[in-house]
């Protein structure tokens, strides 16, 4: 409760008590000095927080352990066992890496990261993380570069075999690899969520945990069980997604989530903060953001030394001493720590002289005292009113030997030699024979041994093993009739694609069906796009209700917050738009709760900004639409060259998972999302659905009979050529999408009226859908040599016959050349390649040669090189419309 700072500006009701309170403070300061009075005022500041007094955020303490010893729970658990544990997870973690190197030089993997985090892994197995076997359990993100221990521990469950272990980061035979780092899309019984792209964990994790308050606040699941709990690098707090979602959840009160940091100090290069204390500068920045900040700095070996520091010496020197000399004395030995560490000051040399050389570098760093760390996840989850973060200091490659641990190369080690080897075996009291050391064999001790029996007691008293994902979700109905039978009958009055959609999400979030597991995700832009009738009509979800009356209370379209709100209303916050994205569109496997995400956004700011997202959501197999509005270079035309975009469809299309359409009309949009939502939540396919939307209005006209499928495949014929009066004198095929679609039918009149060339006219629904059926085809018939070939859809649509092909759109012409070699010779692509700018839509348009009379010319231009009309008749078209043949390509502006 760090937000309530209004208490302090209470009125002093007591001013006599308060005086007491200051004298007797004054008087320690006079009479003990300043070191003491500051121990006190940190002593009780600390209680104050702890006590939950709604003290406002001081934001550093000093560099020791935030749990004191006499504040530490008893250990509940049987320490030597899990100790031996724990030695067989980092013994097998470090084989298989070791195996997959030996075996494949070059195939990679690390050995560091889990090295350095076992402990943190292992408390949590062991007590805390809750398994999926029930219910939901506990949401984990594991640090990307830990995957082998999860491995190794599930290898010891008896989960993977020594033959999965063997095929670490060798998966091309499903079903018997492992992958390199958690993904989803690759092991879909196993991981749940992507992590190793660093910043997407932390700042999924946040809205993760912010998507089950959701939940549980709409009455649709109560999550009140589930922990999210996140595991990440210092180093990794560097991203920018790491820390900017971390004011939401202080200010969300998310006190079901837990970060923990592992802080080995080192990053990949070198170390983090060398010359400064990552500890302290994240402990800063998370209790700025209103979180609960617990540090694991110091092992227990330490309790001692600090219970005898009486004059603060040694916390001094712990506060002073940088991380880039913490990092040396890591590797230096206890001579070294006794002479720079201990040694400038007597009384800190005074404090280690019962100690030897050794049993200096014994002294452990907090995040290796199972202990400890356990005393800290159970303050965390017993902590109410905000988010915790654990920040445990560690040792990069701890226990591998010191040719690794806390080296500066440790990250990239994958090899250790025999003599490493054995170093390592004896620190972790295995009984491996030397013979065998050099071929790094796996060791399980059998699953009867007390061992496995107590990790596998463990994991059933706590729900299940982890990691595991399990879909449990139950196919939804299709929308009702009602939901999109108006956008078939089109209609006469001008209107955008935009307007269509808003009207389709409000008759969806009608259905009765499913229209409450409707999740609609905005960045601050739903006036833009029309949507601010949800406002009203379902609500903003504010996770404390409305504590206001807005100012626009007297309107029908108020600014309406509510706890059970259905709206995502994200502010102006692509990336947590997206990771809220994924919440939802993950729940069907996460709560086994299917939620239909819609997050509606600028295209400009999607793929573009966000694509590391959108690439993690396919990983997690996601199921959603986004939703880019304001598309088009050219339709989006007022507001420059960081706004128009005319890209993310190429973009989109790098995806694997996506279905991406640029629908023109409104019978389109409908038949498009009405598929995709029986394909994702009827049929269970794992689909990113990406749908643009312009905001050009124009007439709706009625959907063509039988275009159904077309329009789902990609294209279909929306008009037929016009008869010519005395016959044709070519005949041409107009290809358009989106809202140039509008251009291609205008060109269509031209060339009949004004050229005798009868043109037919396509709308392509999906550039990117095409191509991908047409890569498939032609696959198929390479492998099949002896079967009839099998045609491409597009080349089935737009076969030889029927005279020149012309595309045209308002994305950039590599969009409809990704069909190229599939069309007929001698196509045109038109499009928008360059930067946007600031016009009016004609004005662009004319710009990026892609309106009525540059289709006109590019199709005569097409009949002229099939020898079926004069050049000068193309000249004469290009004269008569006042196109300067010599004006500036918009690619070189
Ligand atoms: C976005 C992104 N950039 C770069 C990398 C490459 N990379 C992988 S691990 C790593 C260093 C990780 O350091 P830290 O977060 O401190 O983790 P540690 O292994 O030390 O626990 C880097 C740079 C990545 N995985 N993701
Ligand atoms: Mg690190």
């Amino acid at each position: 409760m760090y937000s309530d700072d209004f208490k302090q500006q209470l009125p002093d009701v007591d001013p006599s008590e308060t005086k007491d309170w200051i004298d007797s403070f004054d008087q320690l300061l006079d009479q003990e000095g300043a070191e003491r009075a500051r121990f006190v005022a940190y002593k009780l500041l600390k209680r104050a927080r702890q006590r939950d007094v709604g003290l406002p955020p001081l934001t550093q303490t000093r560099y020791i352990n935030t749990i004191s010893p006499e504040q530490e729970p008893a250990f509940p658990g049987d320490e030597a066992i899990e100790r031996r544990i724990r030695r067989l997870v980092r013994w097998n973690a470090a084989a298989m890496v070791l195996r997959a190197n030996n075996a494949f030089p070059g195939i990679g993997g690390h050995l560091s990261t889990y090295a350095s985090s076992a402990s943190l892994y292992e408390v949590g197995f062991n007590h805390f993380f809750r398994g999926k076997d029930e219910d939901a359990g506990d949401q984990v993100f594991y640090q990307g570069h830990a995957a082998p221990g999860m491995y190794a521990r599930a290898f010891l469950e008896g989960r993977l075999t020594e033959d999965q272990l063997d095929h670490f980061r060798r998966e091309v035979v499903p079903g018997r690899g492992l992958s390199s780092y958690p993904h989803p899309r690759l092991m879909p019984g196993f991981w749940e969520f992507p992590t190793v792209s660093m910043g997407i964990g932390p700042i999924s994790a946040i809205y993760q945990a912010r998507f089950n308050r959701y939940l549980e606040h709409r009455g649709l699941r109560d999550t009140s069980a589930s922990r999210v709990w996140a595991f990440l690098g210092d180093g990794e707090m560097d991203e920018p997604e790491s820390l900017s979602a971390l004011g939401m959840a202080g200010r969300e009160r998310l006190d079901n989530l837990t970060f923990i940091v592992n802080c080995n100090l080192q990053r990949l290069d070198g170390p983090v903060r060398g010359n400064g204390k990552i500890v302290q500068e994240l402990e800063g920045i998370f209790r700025g953001a209103g979180w609960n900040v617990i540090k694991v700095i110091w092992g227990r070996e330490w309790d001692d030394l600090l219970a005898r520091d009486t004059d603060g010496a040694l916390v001094t020197k712990m506060n002073e001493t940088v991380d880039g000399e913490f990092q040396k004395y890591s590797v230096a030995g206890g001579a070294y720590i006794r002479e720079h560490f201990f040694g400038p000051d007597p009384r800190l040399g005074a404090l280690v002289e019962h100690l030897s050389d050794d049993d200096l570098t014994r002294l452990r760093r907090g995040g290796h005292d199972y202990r400890k760390l356990y005393a800290a996840y159970r303050a965390a989850t017993e902590f109410r009113g905000g988010p915790t973060v654990i920040l445990a200091k560690t040792i990069k490659g701890w226990t591998l030997g010191p040719g690794v641990e806390g080296r500066n190369v440790t990250h990239q080690a994958k090899k250790l030699s025999e003599a490493e080897m054995m170093v390592f075996r004896d620190r972790l009291e295995l009984p491996i024979p030397d013979a065998k050391i050099k071929d790094a064999p796996y060791f399980h001790p059998g699953p009867d041994s007390e061992e496995v029996q107590y990790l596998l007691e463990r994991r059933r008293a706590l729900g299940g093993s982890l990691p595991k994902r399990i879909v449990r979700a139950h196919a939804l109905p299709a929308p009702m009739p009602e939901a999109d039978a108006e956008f078939a009958t089109g209609s006469a009055a001008a209107v955008s694609t935009t307007m269509v959609f808003a009207k389709l999400l409000r008759n969806l979030m009608r259905d009765p069906g499913f229209g409450r597991r409707i999740v609609p995700i905005i960045p601050d832009e739903a006036r833009t796009f029309g949507m601010d009738p949800l406002f009203r009509e379902v609500g903003i979800y504010a996770s404390g209700g409305q504590r206001y009356e807005p100012v626009d209370s007297d309107l029908v379209l108020s600014y309406r917050e509510a706890k059970d709100g259905q709206v995502l209303e994200e502010g102006i916050n692509e990336a947590g738009s997206m990771a809220s994205f994924q919440a939802a569109g993950t729940s069907y496997a996460t709560h086994g709760e299917p939620m239909i995400p819609f997050y509606i956004f600028y295209s400009m700011f999607g793929f573009q900004r966000t694509g590391d997202q959108a690439w993690a959501f396919a990983d997690a197999r996601g199921r959603g639409f986004m939703m880019g509005a304001t598309a088009g270079r050219t339709t989006l035309n007022g507001e420059g060259l960081q706004h128009e975009d005319g890209h993310s469809h190429l973009l989109a299309s790098t995806v694997p998972a996506i279905r991406a359409y640029d629908p023109a009309f409104a019978h389109e949009l409908a038949v498009i999302v009405r598929d995709g939502i029986e394909r994702m939540y009827g049929r269970g396919e794992d689909h990113l659905y990406y749908v643009t939307l312009y905001n050009e209005n124009h007439p709706m006209p009625p959907k063509p009979d039988g275009s159904d499928e077309g329009i789902i495949r990609g294209i279909y014929r929306f008009l037929p050529a016009p008869e010519i009066e005395g016959g044709a004198k070519g005949r041409v095929r107009l290809v358009g999408s989106g809202a140039i679609l509008q251009q291609a039918l205008a060109a269509r009149e031209l060339l009949a009226e004004r050229f005798g060339v009868a043109a037919e006219v396509y709308s392509a629904t999906s550039w990117q859908l095409l191509r991908r059926d047409a890569l498939e085809t032609e696959r198929w018939s390479r492998l099949h040599p002896t079967d009839e070939p099998r045609v491409p859809y597009v080349s089935q649509v737009l076969g030889s016959e029927g005279g020149p092909v012309v595309l045209v759109s308002d994305w950039v012409k590599a969009l409809p050349d990704l069909l190229g070699r599939w069309l007929p010779a001698g196509y045109v692509s038109l499009g928008t390649e360059g930067f946007g700018r600031s016009d009016t839509r004609e004005a662009l348009r004319g710009l990026f040669e892609i309106d009525a009379p540059n289709v006109v010319v590019a199709a005569l231009a097409g009949l002229q090189r099939q020898g079926a009309v004069p050049a000068s008749l193309v000249a004469e078209a290009i004269a008569g419309f006042g196109i300067d043949p010599d004006k500036l390509d918009p690619l070189d502006l």
